[in-house]
């Protein structure tokens, strides 16, 4: 039996990774660097500053920028981030989300965020989904990012259950990666990207209820 969920949160709860690509679009093609939406896909559960290497090391840049100017490269992304995010509303979860977390909270299983974005709590409240989370972890302080299972395992903890009692959901190969190293029942959320190691993979989180996850 399973007690808890734990959820990723671009690309599960909301669709923000077009937000993000064009936000990383327009940076790159500020530094002449060309990205497409194929290359995104290694960007999906990654961090700020390691997408930004990423990024980097794809236009042969690596080496081009101190410190300091990757910290201003990031923020000038982040900035442009954040004003798309403006208009964001609860039309903008995807498909069975608001039912699914209601379902849960009717049920008494608590819910995590697990989600590499630091704009996941402002993301949550434009979304009006706040407070079906017992707890958001925050990225800032772990030491290793997707696919270590850290943030799972916090996670998990911050709701009081064990990883092997928590089901895990996740849209990119890094945070399922991420979810089965933690020792979680993995839910993979498919997004047009082949998922591996899934245990069991949905379109949307119509196709399941909290019912059945919990009795894996
Ligand atoms: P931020 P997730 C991740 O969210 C995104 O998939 C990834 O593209 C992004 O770089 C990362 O958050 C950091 O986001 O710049 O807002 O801190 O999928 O882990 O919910
Ligand atoms: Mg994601």
């Amino acid at each position: 039996m399973k007690k808890g969920f734990v959820f990723d949160l671009d690309g599960v709860i909301t669709d923000t990774a077009k937000y993000h690509y064009l936000a990383w679009k327009d940076l790159a093609d500020s530094i002449g660097i060309e990205i497409d939406l194929k290359f995104n896909e290694q960007l999906k559960g990654i961090d700020r500053m390691t997408s930004l290497e990423r990024i980097l090391i794809h236009g042969g840049k690596a080496d081009t920028y101190t410190a300091e100017e990757k910290d201003a490269l990031a923020l000038q992304k982040n900035t442009h981030y954040v004003e798309l995010l403006q208009d964001l509303t609860p039309e903008d979860l995807l498909p069975g989300v608001k039912e699914f977390l209601e379902e849960a909270q009717t049920k008494d299983v608590p819910c995590a965020i697990a989600s590499a974005s630091k704009n996941a709590p402002f993301i949550l409240e434009k979304l009006g989904v706040k407070n079906a989370f017992e707890a958001i972890v925050d990225p800032a302080t772990l030491k290793k990012g997707k696919p270590d299972p850290e943030i799972f395992v916090r996670a998990a903890e911050a709701i009081n259950i064990t990883p092997e009692e928590a089901v895990g959901f996740e849209d990119a190969q890094a945070g399922l990666d991420g979810i089965k190293a933690a020792n979680m029942y993995a839910v993979g959320v498919y997004s047009g990207e082949e998922l591996h190691g899934a245990d069991l993979i949905v379109n949307k989180l119509t196709d399941i209820s909290v019912d059945e996850l919990i009795q894996k």
